[in-house]
């Protein structure tokens, strides 16, 4: 197209702009934002919140902060300063502080939800009648409607990560949320019961029937087993870039844990040093145990425990451990939605991201 044609075609564009919108059309505009882009380009930052950091404000909630009128809840978000709410543009994941003796009252929500115990142990949470008593390093799952509550009873705050689909459910506007009738739930006579009956690996009762179901019927992966697995399959040799890495699965499905989100642990032990890659979808890691790094787009994050780092859509990435000992990481992705809806893509480099750039 001559300089000239462009000029006139983006003319008669703009004159057209007012006369389509009273019929509720448009005509792409020269100066608006293409919509393919060559490649993913994300507005979300690479955010490394530091564990240093973040005791000191939890500390400040905890004592600053009342848990919210009717007993709703106390947290800290990690807020990506890339996006108008959340951590990644699909989930958020905020830090919940509860205080002995405080309830965090009974509601359920479409958004997918999951706690990872950080520090402390001994709060319980229930979910659709199941009680658990949640320790450090626990993963307690809240699917989509599932009634919860929490409870404290120690004598020291627990804090743990929560994290909720509560963008792809956004985006998707469909969010219900219902508070319960009563500030806690009825417990049920046999407070863990998915833990028995799906938390044996290969055994289950013949009479719990295969249904084609998708939802996820185990509602807890204690620390103990996640870290055992871990230990068995060391002697298979070691992923190129992850080390040894396990994912949460669904018993009864064998996907994910989540319809949504996608929970992995991680042990970088002393000396790893990973390949490179990128994937669609976003990431958020915590920083269990130990200390390495993270190069993400040729720059360096030195993470430490109790540290969380994001990792945007198709960036490069790369770990180390070039420590004296073993690294744990809790990570959590949203892989899940992008397979499902077949925007899934990964690449695999035979290299670390170099590093241009510490931060
Ligand atoms: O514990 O039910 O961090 O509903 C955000 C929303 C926690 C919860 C959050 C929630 C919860
Ligand atoms: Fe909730």
């Amino acid at each position: 197209m001559s300089e000239e044609t462009s000029m006139q075609d983006a003319r008669a564009r703009q004159n057209l702009k007012a006369e389509l919108a009273k019929f509720n059309c448009k005509v792409h505009q020269p100066d608006d934002p293409p919509v393919f882009t060559r490649e993913p380009k994300s507005s979300t930052q690479t955010v490394h919140w530091r564990w240093a950091d973040l005791q000191p404000l939890l500390q400040r909630l905890g004592s600053e902060l009342d848990i919210g009128s009717g007993g709703q809840r106390r947290t800290l978000r990690l807020a990506n300063p890339g996006l108008p709410y959340g951590t990644t543009h699909t989930f958020w994941a905020s830090i919940q502080v509860i205080l002995p003796g405080e309830i965090a009252a009974a509601h359920r929500h479409t958004a997918n939800a999951f706690r990872f115990i950080m520090k402390g142990g001994g709060a319980t949470t229930t979910v659709d009648g199941e009680r658990y008593v949640m320790n450090e390093g626990d993963l307690v799952l809240t699917p989509s409607m599932c009634w919860h509550d929490h409870e404290y009873h120690g004598d020291q705050p627990i804090v743990w990560l929560d994290i909720l689909d509560v963008a792809v459910m956004q985006m998707l506007h469909a969010s219900f949320f219902e508070p319960h009738a009563s500030e806690q739930q009825a417990v049920l006579p046999v407070p863990d019961r998915s833990e028995r009956l799906f938390g044996n690996a290969l055994m289950m009762p013949p009479a719990v029937v295969p249904t084609g179901a998708t939802a996820n019927p185990l509602l807890v992966y204690p620390r103990a087993l996640a870290l055992e697995s871990l230990d068995r399959i060391a002697v298979l040799g070691s992923d190129p870039a992850d080390d040894l890495i396990q994912e949460y699965r669904n018993p009864v499905t064998g996907g994910p844990a989540m319809q949504t989100m996608d929970m992995r642990l991680q042990r970088l032990r002393a000396g790893f040093q990973g390949v490179a890659r990128r994937h669609t979808g976003s990431k958020l890691y915590y920083v269990v145990e130990g200390a390495g790094r993270t190069v993400v787009e040729g720059v360096a994050y030195d993470w430490r425990a109790g540290d969380f780092l994001t990792i945007n859509p198709w960036a490069w990435h790369s770990h180390a451990n070039l420590g004296g000992s073993d690294a744990l990481l809790f990570q959590v992705n949203d892989f899940p939605v992008m397979q499902k809806l077949g925007y899934y893509r990964e690449e695999i480099a035979d290299e670390p991201v170099s590093v241009s750039k510490s931060n």
